[in-house]
């Protein structure tokens, strides 16, 4: 699929510490290392809605991730993919009578206008399931070949599974008990109740072909493959079989960022796929986690089509810890204007304070488990002087233009 357009980062003088994230495998903060290629794998959006602000939240942090690695000098190979087939889409295409190719790509097409209007970088390759069908058909076959993918003994539908105890160390990227597991399965797609399974847990490869449902020709049988498979593949024919960063919503952490590691180190043998597992925060309305399926949705195009300054929803949705569950309002976007208009006066102004100390403070609070409300805290702070004309440095507000732009991908 094509990407979106890039957006243009000004370069800023100096460097800041190495970028510290959150490992949700690990459960610490931790240097991220990486090497002169930065290998970033974000889970792509599932096309059968609008782009909502949780989603929008989702793709800033990690857009933050990018943001620091090149400020460090990293050159960013960042990998998205598209859930452009399962069966969520298959479900809203069937309810709203609506082709399930033509619901995909609308949707994804809008998705590409809200990342690029929320100046989010574009990652170099953005690909859909449906594209990559006959890499993921591959992936299966040759994990079925290893003995560490079976089938089901089912004579009408012998799907191809997963057999999650052949890398030993199933459950070390979310660390949930089995129960706990079992659980989320059953609540994310999966199907811990499918007879003939070695294990609840073992997640769904290759589902043969059923009547009335799309499929694809391949070695294993007409079929479509399942969710978590889609992403490994992806992810090691572009970025390797080790990656920095594997990011997602806390509605990643298991099974789907589970069950895809186990895919990826099943088939490579190397451990950790990745050295970073990050999550986010889910974004809230009225009290509940904003989702497709709940139907409590604020989408990004909507406030687009009021006029809302994408950068507004950026200094809002930044105004919370990423990590954090919380609530999107009213207020809070009537907050980020506000404040987008005070940072704004200030770097107007032909005069200001240094903006040397203010560049090292966002670096070093965004290095720190991108802390954005610190960073936006010390953005108020200068503009705050300088508003009352404490300052007399009169390259200071361009620079700071360019450091909240690099750094925030905001423009002021
Ligand atoms: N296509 C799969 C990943 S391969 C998928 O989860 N798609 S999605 O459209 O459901 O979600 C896209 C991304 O947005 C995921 O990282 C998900 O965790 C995140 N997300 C979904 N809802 C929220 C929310 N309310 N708050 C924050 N992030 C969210
Ligand atoms: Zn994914």
């Amino acid at each position: 699929m094509h990407t979106w357009a890039p957006v243009d980062v000004p370069r800023i003088a100096g460097e800041g510490p190495p970028l510290r994230l959150h490992d949700t495998a690990t459960g610490r903060i931790r240097p991220t290392a990486p090497g002169r290629e930065a290998l970033m794998y974000v889970c792509g959006i599932t096309p059968y809605d609008a782009t909502h602000l949780g989603h929008a939240a989702t793709y800033l942090a990690f857009d933050l991730v990018n943001r620091l690695w090149r400020d460090l000098g990293h050159d960013v190979h960042y990998v998205q993919n598209v859930t452009d087939i399962d069966d969520p889409l298959l479900e809203r295409a069937a309810r709203d009578q609506d082709d399930w190719v033509v619901l995909g790509m609308r949707e994804t097409a809008l998705f590409r206008e809200d990342m690029e209007a929320l100046r989010v970088l574009p990652p170099r390759h953005f690909i859909g399931a449906v594209e990559a069908m006959g890499e993921i058909a591959e992936l299966v076959g040759k994990l079925l070949a290893s003995g560490a993918a079976y089938r089901v003994d089912d004579a009408e539908f012998p799907d191809v599974y997963f057999d999650s105890s052949v890398t030993g160390h199933f459950g070390y990227e979310s660390s949930y008990d089995e129960p706990t597991m079992t659980q989320l399965s059953r609540e994310r797609g999966g199907d811990p109740d499918r007879p003939g399974k070695r294990s609840p847990l073992d997640p769904l490869l290759w589902r043969m072909a059923r009547e009335g449902e799309p499929y694809w020709e391949s070695d294993l049988g007409a079929g479509r493959p399942g969710w978590h498979v889609e992403c490994a593949a992806i992810a090691l024919n572009r970025l390797g079989p080790q990656i920095d960063l594997n990011g997602g919503g806390s509605d990643l952490i298991f099974p789907h960022h589970e069950c895809g590691a186990a895919h990826a180190e099943a088939f490579t043998g190397v451990h950790p796929f990745a050295r970073h597992y990050t999550h986010t925060g889910m974004i809230g309305l009225d009290g509940e986690k904003m989702s497709k399926s709940r139907g409590n949705l604020v989408f990004v195009s909507k406030l687009r089509s009021e006029d809302v300054d994408p950068n507004a929803i950026r200094v809002a949705l930044f105004a919370g810890h990423y990590r954090t569950d919380r609530a999107w309002t009213q207020g809070l976007l009537d907050d980020a204007r506000a404040r987008l208009a005070r940072w704004r006066d200030a770097v107007a102004l032909t005069v200001a304070p240094p903006a040397d100390d203010l560049v090292r403070r966002l670096r070093t609070h965004l290095a720190d488990d991108l802390d954005t409300p610190a960073a936006l805290a010390a953005v108020d702070a200068w503009a705050a002087q300088a508003r009352e004309r404490r300052g007399t440095d009169s390259v200071a507000p361009a620079a700071v233009r360019d450091a909240v732009d690099a750094l925030l991908g905001v423009r002021l």
